[in-house]
């Protein structure tokens, strides 16, 4: 087995431990360069691992399968391993600490042989920045190496920045047999370390993603004092050059990717907005000393959901993805390019489809549904620089100042298009009982509330009581907190149609929001909190149906009160960890609801 000796004593100990353990034919550091980009991607395609594409239509991007049973994050297998169970909290999955370790070490014992382990030293955030951690990844696939490279800062100048400093997080990764019985995705707060094996799908396996930009980091920055979030960031910018940041929170799947990169719609094209895109996924915030809230993205690429994809849905994003795109679990048509459901331009009348197989257009199963020929869940990862509307400011070492935090979900009746919080409380209340109504795609019972606390359920790596403790701690931290909202763009009518077109005419909500932050336009105050009348919406050339305004904006006190017994049964599963401070949100919001009489008790 080759060797490479790192000047960091604890990097140097824990690789060869590590090597120890997985038993690889070699190590290769990964030192970021162009150069030994190209010998992998030579080398993952020589085995069949990555297909070049069409090198004149899609210069620099490659096609990869998954397994067919490894496609996309396994929550059931994912794991928080505190020493105790209560740090957890009631909602993770807990292991203990040493039998975790036991469990992974039994299917890590050899599982690299054959194969060349990469060390990837990747920094989340701009190499160097206050706000940015350092994590290396072992790995023994090829296909992660080269993900990481999109998705994170890598190479030497994030080993150079580490030196000889040890505050590193210890990220294990190996495909061992893809095997769904030996799959574990297992996080060690207290030992700042992450292990994964088992799986090759990108939530899974590229570390730096949910497992250490969400679940450890959120874990870090409650001790530490500042905040790890599944949020957009997004700037948008006057004409007078004016730009104010929002940092927004949606369940995955609610457009996140979308939002961040909208093009200002034909209606408000005379105002001169212009949208600035900071990050799809992921935000790390912190209190400046100018008492406000500070943003980065630590992350460098997207890797976003390509069904659904298309230049009506997100033309900024079909811009980006035309070059240095890796494609995962998409059709591959007969020209070397790809094709997903929802893609623009006419359906392909054959290709190969997700699983590798002949697809053919209009192929339907043994029980007569369509054969899909991308998975719904398949993804492309690619360079934030790449999209028309990224940030000057991705590598600023002090992120942008937020002025409005969003929160979001997918309800049919219940919440209305936008209402802004009372205060930083009040936002954190309406955060920590964020939720959205399964659709006919998910399993489990349609139209049950999911709720999912500030889109974290998936991703807090801590106890969610502590979390939401965490979050009501921030708000007196600041002099000047970003205002809190709650958006909804899935409001059905009658008919069970969408009342809001959604995709780039939501700006006319996040207009109505700055100017809000501004003290520029005016409200109504409801028992749920500010609303927007019906006049301060700019609605040109918008064409709502008739009377779809005012029912975007309804406040159904039944339902409300209806909505609150949910909600009361999720705050009890918190116990006492639940901030007191929520329950008296609870009680304030039924009173105000029912116009004074006391709540109904916990
Ligand atoms: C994602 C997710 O992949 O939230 O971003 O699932
Ligand atoms: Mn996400």
């Amino acid at each position: 087995m080759g060797r490479i000796t790192f000047e960091n004593k604890v990097l140097n100990d824990w690789v060869a431990e590590m090597a120890a353990m997985c038993r690889p034919d070699d190590i290769e550091l990964i030192d970021g360069s162009q150069e030994q980009k190209k010998t992998l991607e030579s080398k993952s395609a020589a085995m069949g691992e990555i297909i070049p594409l069409n090198p004149k239509e899609l210069p620099g991007c490659f096609l990869h399968r998954t397994n067919p049973n490894d496609v996309a994050r396994t929550e059931h297998l994912t794991f928080i391993c505190t020493r105790k169970q209560h740090d957890a909290g009631p909602i993770n999955n807990w292991m203990p600490p040493q039998q975790a370790y036991d469990k992974a070490r039994a299917i890590f014992t050899g599982a690299m042989s054959g194969r060349t382990m990469y060390v990837i030293p990747f920094s989340m955030g701009p190499v160097g920045s206050p706000f940015s951690k350092v994590g290396v990844e072992l790995t023994d696939s090829i296909y992660v190496v080269l993900n990481m490279m999109i998705m994170t800062r890598v190479g030497l100048p994030v080993l150079n920045f580490l030196g000889k400093n040890n505050e590193f997080t210890k990220c294990l990764h190996s495909k061992a047999d893809l095997n769904i019985e030996r799959r574990l995705i297992l996080h060690f707060p207290e030992d700042n370390t992450i292990w994964s094996v088992g799986s090759g799908y990108g939530g899974n396996v590229l570390l730096g993603k949910k497992c250490l930009s969400l679940r450890i980091a959120s874990h870090m920055a409650a001790r530490e004092g500042w905040l790890a979030e599944h949020m957009l960031i997004m700037g948008v910018e006057r004409p007078n050059g004016q730009i104010q940041y929002i940092a927004a929170a949606f369940p995955s799947a609610c457009g996140k990717t979308n939002l961040a990169m909208l093009v200002p719609p034909e209606g408000l094209k005379r105002k001169g907005y212009r949208v600035w895109t900071v990050g799809d996924d992921i935000a790390w915030m912190r209190v400046d000393t100018d008492g406000s809230l500070w943003a980065v993205n630590p992350e460098t690429g997207f890797f976003g959901v390509a069904p659904g994809t298309n230049s009506k849905t997100n033309p900024n994003m079909v811009e980006t993805i035309k070059r240095n795109t890796i494609f995962t679990n998409v059709l591959l048509k007969p020209d070397g390019t790809v094709w997903w459901e929802g893609a623009d331009g006419e359906i392909p009348e054959s290709g190969i489809d997700w699983q590798g197989r002949p697809w053919k257009r209009g192929a339907q199963d043994a029980d007569g549904r369509p054969v899909l020929g991308a998975h719904p869940n398949s993804r492309f990862t690619t360079p934030v620089a790449q999209c028309p509307s990224a940030t000057f400011r991705l590598e600023h070492h002090h992120g942008v100042p937020i002025s409005a935090v969003v929160f979001g979900g997918r309800r049919q009746h219940l919440a209305p298009l936008v209402y802004e919080t009372f205060n930083w409380r009040h936002g954190v209340f309406s955060g920590a009982t964020m939720g959205s109504e399964r659709t006919a795609a998910q399993y489990g019972k349609q139209g049950e509330v999911r709720r999912d606390p500030m889109a974290m359920l998936p991703f807090c790596g801590y106890n969610m009581g502590h979390y939401f403790r965490h979050w009501l701690n921030m708000g007196k931290k600041m002099s000047k907190a970003p205002r809190i909202f709650h958006v909804n763009w899935f409001r059905t009518g009658a008919d069970g149609k969408f009342l809001w077109p959604g995709y780039r005419e939501n700006l006319r909500v996040l207009e109505w929001i700055l100017d809000r932050c501004n003290g520029t336009v005016g409200c109504q105050k409801t028992p749920i909190g500010y609303l927007p009348r019906t006049k301060d919406i700019d609605m040109t050339k918008l064409n709502l149906a008739e009377g779809a305004i005012k029912k975007l904006l309804a406040v159904n006190r039944k339902d409300w009160l209806e909505e609150l017994k949910g909600i009361k049964e999720f705050f009890k599963t918190f116990g006492d960890d639940l901030p007191e401070e929520l329950w008296q949100e609870y009680y304030a919001l039924h009173k105000r609801l029912t116009g004074g009489r006391a709540g109904t008790g916990k």
